[in-house]
């Protein structure tokens, strides 16, 4: 009995130590601050954000996105455009290995177009993330008010919306 019970326990561990290892050496990719933008009903577009750290030995390029929320997901950056701020697709975003990319208000963000659902404050949207390398990973994003969302503390260096430093 008490044999039995020792083999159980090992197979546990063993079992466990295993998924971990796998998670790790799948994707190496973290996502922190999943957030959506709450939208009104009847509102056509939103927009998700969070900071992508990689954590791999090689650089990942993202190519595409889908949520459950929209019929369109996109990659969108805001550019200077003729002196005016205006926002663009972006066919893919590039994250070097070991670097961190943070995607938030005025800069890099996931654009979801056509909502097919309102985005209430408490809920989640999932959105699935393409990578070049074949991978994938879902992000589920916190939906919060626009004014709850998190701009991100280890950027800002280049943001023309950070403070003074
Ligand atoms: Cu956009």
């Amino acid at each position: 009995m008490f044999k039995q019970l020792l083999t159980f326990v090992t197979l546990t561990i063993s079992t466990l130590l295993s998924f971990n290892a796998t998670a790790a050496g799948n994707m190496g990719l973290m996502i922190m601050d999943a957030q959506a933008r709450a939208m009104p009903p009847g509102a056509k577009n939103s927009a998700a954000y969070f900071t992508l750290m990689n954590h791999k030995q090689e650089a990942i390029s993202l190519i595409s996105a889908k949520s459950d929320v929209s019929k369109v997901t996109e990659f969108h950056n805001h550019l200077m455009i003729d002196g005016a701020m205006s926002m663009r697709k972006v066919p893919s975003i590039d994250v070097a290995a070991g670097e961190s990319l943070d995607f938030q208000p005025g800069g890099f963000h996931v654009m979801l177009i056509g909502l097919t659902k309102n985005l209430k404050p408490g809920e989640q949207v999932s959105i699935q993330l393409n990578l070049a390398n074949g991978e994938s990973m879902i992000v589920k994003a916190d939906i919060v008010m626009p004014d709850e969302i998190k701009m991100p503390s280890t950027s800002g260096k280049h943001d023309k919306h950070s403070m003074n430093h």
